[in-house]
């Protein structure tokens, strides 16, 4: 399998780290979807990233979809989220939830990587982090031991740990592990595995997506 798409697209890493935790081996080709548009786009004709490429040259887009094909990959009790009952709509609102934050954060760098300073609508990015702070307390107030969903790890897990993640970076005054204590030690068991560990965005990706200054701050 091939994954398209940089780490520092979190829906890429998404499905990257379930890939390492699903143990398929797959191939990364980190392209860019606004940088090299015409290299994502001889996978996805839409530009839009991640799409997986499966060994019969088949491409899937979008990450939900992606994960959802990878779980029927392997054995259910390998899977990584719960077949049915509440366990399942816990889950399933759990990664709505996270991936809602993720979506925000998305439209707040889209702000930070496409619009000139001077263009910025501050009344939206303000909307966009409260809209965030308001996620994350709902997944920060959900938190089980030692994962979201109590003994094993699941796609809530994953969808949290990296909206969690890659906000702190772009905002680290408003995104902390004072604020949202329950997801930092989620974030910190996480980064035990290389799962996860092995799919953190390079610190020149960020900044060359002007995303962080060059001393790591925003
Ligand atoms: N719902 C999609 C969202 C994918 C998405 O928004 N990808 C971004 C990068 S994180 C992208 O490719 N943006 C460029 C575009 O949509 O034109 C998923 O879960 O895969």
């Amino acid at each position: 399998m091939k994954l398209v798409g940089p780490w520092l697209s979190g829906y890429t890493r998404r499905v990257g780290v379930t890939l390492n935790l699903l143990n398929i081996p797959f191939e990364h080709l980190p392209y860019h979807a606004y940088r090299q548009p015409e290299r994502v786009a001889a996978f996805s004709p839409m530009k839009r990233v991640p799409a997986l490429q499966l060994d019969d040259g088949q491409v899937l887009i979008d990450s939900g979809a992606i994960v959802d094909y990878l779980d029927s990959l392997v054995p259910a009790e390998q899977r990584l989220m719960p077949a049915d009952g509440p366990e399942r709509v816990r889950a399933m609102q759990l990664v709505a939830y996270a991936a809602a934050c993720y979506d925000k954060l998305a439209r707040y760098c889209d702000e930070l990587m496409l619009r000139p300073e001077s263009h910025r609508l501050p009344h939206l990015q303000a909307g966009y982090l409260e809209q965030m702070q308001a996620g994350f307390g709902v997944l920060n107030a959900a938190h089980a031991e030692p994962w979201l969903l109590g003994a094993r790890i699941s796609q809530a897990d994953i969808m949290t740990v990296i909206a969690f993640q890659s906000a702190a970076v772009v905002m680290p005054h408003a995104i902390t592990g004072d604020a949202f204590p329950q997801l930092a030690r989620l974030a910190q068991r996480a980064m035990q595995s290389t799962a996860f560990s092995s799919t953190v965005p390079d610190l020149s990706d960020l900044q060359a997506s002007g995303l962080v200054g060059t001393n790591g701050g925003v």
